[in-house]
C-alpha cells in the first residue's frame, strides 16, 4: 500500500506553527500577527490559524488584541516517565498508564478489571470523548487542558464506608492543588472542589462490590479537574472554572494527587483527613437546598461527622445525616451556585 498522499498546504502549515513556535520562544515579548505575517511571507488569517493550532496541541500563547502573541511555556504534555519519578513510596506499586483520548478513563479502569488486571493502576488521559459525572451527567475533558484521572485500588471497606474514598479524593485533590499551584481550593460535600465560587474539579467513585461480605472490593475513583481550559460549553460557563495554569503543572498534579490519595487510603478510619475536609468546606454554616427521595428540602449545614455525612439541621429543629446526593449550597434567596 502506498503511503497517504501530503498535500503541499500541510507541510506549509506545519511549517509555519514549528516557525512561529520556534519564533515565539525565542523572547518573551508580544509579536503582533502582522509582524508574523509579514515575517513568513504568509496572510494574517494564516498565522492566526497556526496559533490556533499551537493551542490545541496544548502550547501556551497568550492572545491579546493590538498587541499579538507571546509564548507563555511550552506545552503541558503528559508523561507517564514524569508521573512515575514524581510519586512517593506509597504511590509506588500503581500501574501508570497515559492515553491520548479514552471515553472515560473510569470505563478504561473497568475494563481492565473485567479483562482480569488485579493490580492497582492510576490511567490518566489527555482528552475524554465520553467524560462521565454522576447520575448519568457528563463530564466536559477537553484536550491538553485538563486532567482526567481513574485510581483503580483494592480496598476491604464496608460498601456502608465507601463514601470515605470520596472525602479523601476531595482531600487530595485540595492538597495536591496548594502543593502544585499555590492556589486554596474549597470542598463543597461531597465530591466537587471549587475555587473562588466555580467549579474546577469533579470526582466520580465508583465500587466493585461483594454482596456477600458487603465490601467494596475494588473501587474506581475517577478524578477530573481543569488545569487551563478556558473556554466551557454554554451550559457550564457561569459555574465551571480552571486553575488558570500557564505553565506545565499535570504531571505533577496527577503524581501529588496520587501520592495524598495513596496515603489517605492507607488508613482511611484516622479520622485527621475529617477535620481537613471540615476546614476547606464552603457548606458548613450555610443554608443548603438538598434532594432526598427526589423531594427538594432546604436546611442548614452543621457539620461534617467522622464517617464523612453531611449533619443537616431541618427547618423543625431536628438534625438528619446524609451519606450522598445532591446539595445545592443557596448564597441567598435568589442566587445559588
Ligand atoms: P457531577 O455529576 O457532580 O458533575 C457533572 C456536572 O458538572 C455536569 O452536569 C455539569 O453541570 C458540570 N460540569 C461538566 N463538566 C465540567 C467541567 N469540566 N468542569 C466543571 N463542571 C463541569 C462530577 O460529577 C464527577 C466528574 C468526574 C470526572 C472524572 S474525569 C476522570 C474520570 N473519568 C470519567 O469518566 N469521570 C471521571
Amino acid at each position: 500500500m502506498g503511503a497517504a498522499p501530503v498535500f503541499f498546504s500541510e507541510v506549509f502549515c506545519v511549517a509555519l506553527k514549528d516557525k512561529i513556535l520556534a519564533r515565539l520562544s525565542s523572547g518573551g515579548e508580544y509579536i503582533s500577527g502582522e509582524q508574523l505575517a509579514k515575517e513568513y511571507g504568509v496572510s494574517r488569517a494564516a498565522v492566526w490559524k497556526a496559533v490556533r493550532a499551537l493551542k490545541e496541541s496544548g502550547c501556551m500563547i497568550d492572545s491579546v488584541t493590538n498587541k499579538g502573541y507571546r509564548l507563555l511555556s511550552p506545552a503541558d504534555t503528559l508523561s507517564a516517565d514524569e508521573i512515575r519519578s514524581r510519586l512517593a513510596e506509597t504511590a509506588a506499586e500503581l500501574e501508570v498508564i497515559v492515553l491520548e483520548s479514552v471515553d472515560s478513563t473510569n470505563s478504561e479502569a473497568k475494563r481492565m478489571l473485567a479483562n482480569g488486571f488485579s493490580g492497582s493502576a492510576l490511567i490518566a488521559a489527555n482528552e475524554q470523548t465520553g467524560g462521565r459525572g454522576r447520575l448519568g451527567r457528563s463530564f466536559y475533558s477537553p484536550k491538553n487542558t485538563g486532567v482526567y484521572m481513574s485510581f483503580l485500588l483494592h480496598t476491604d471497606l464496608k460498601l456502608a464506608d465507601a463514601v470515605r474514598v470520596t472525602t479523601a479524593a476531595s482531600v487530595a485533590v485540595v492538597k495536591a492543588i496548594k502543593s502544585v499551584s499555590g492556589i486554596e481550593a474549597e470542598i463543597k460535600w461531597v465530591n466537587d472542589v471549587y475555587v473562588d465560587g466555580r467549579k474546577v474539579c469533579g470526582i466520580l467513585t465508583e465500587a466493585v462490590s461483594d454482596f456477600e461480605t458487603a465490601t467494596a472490593k475494588s473501587v474506581i475513583i475517577g478524578i477530573g479537574i481543569n488545569t487551563s481550559t478556558i473556554d466551557f460549553p454554554d451550559d457550564i460557563k457561569d459555574r465551571a472554572s480552571s486553575l488558570g495554569a500557564s505553565e506545565p503543572i499535570r504531571n505533577a498534579l496527577i503524581a501529588a494527587t496520587a501520592n495524598e490519595l495513596t496515603a489517605l487510603c492507607e488508613d482511611l478510619s484516622d479520622g485527621a483527613f475529617i477535620d481537613f475536609y471540615r476546614a476547606h468546606s464552603m457548606i458548613i454554616g450555610r443554608s443548603i437546598e438538598f434532594y432526598a427521595n427526589n423531594e427538594r428540602r432546604t436546611g442548614k449545614a452543621l457539620d461534617i461527622d467522622s464517617s464523612g455525612a453531611l449533619i443537616v439541621l431541618l427547618p423543625d429543629g431536628r438534625k438528619t445525616a446524609l451519606s450522598s446526593g445532591e446539595v445545592t449550597v443557596r448564597l441567598n434567596s435568589d442566587q445559588s451556585i
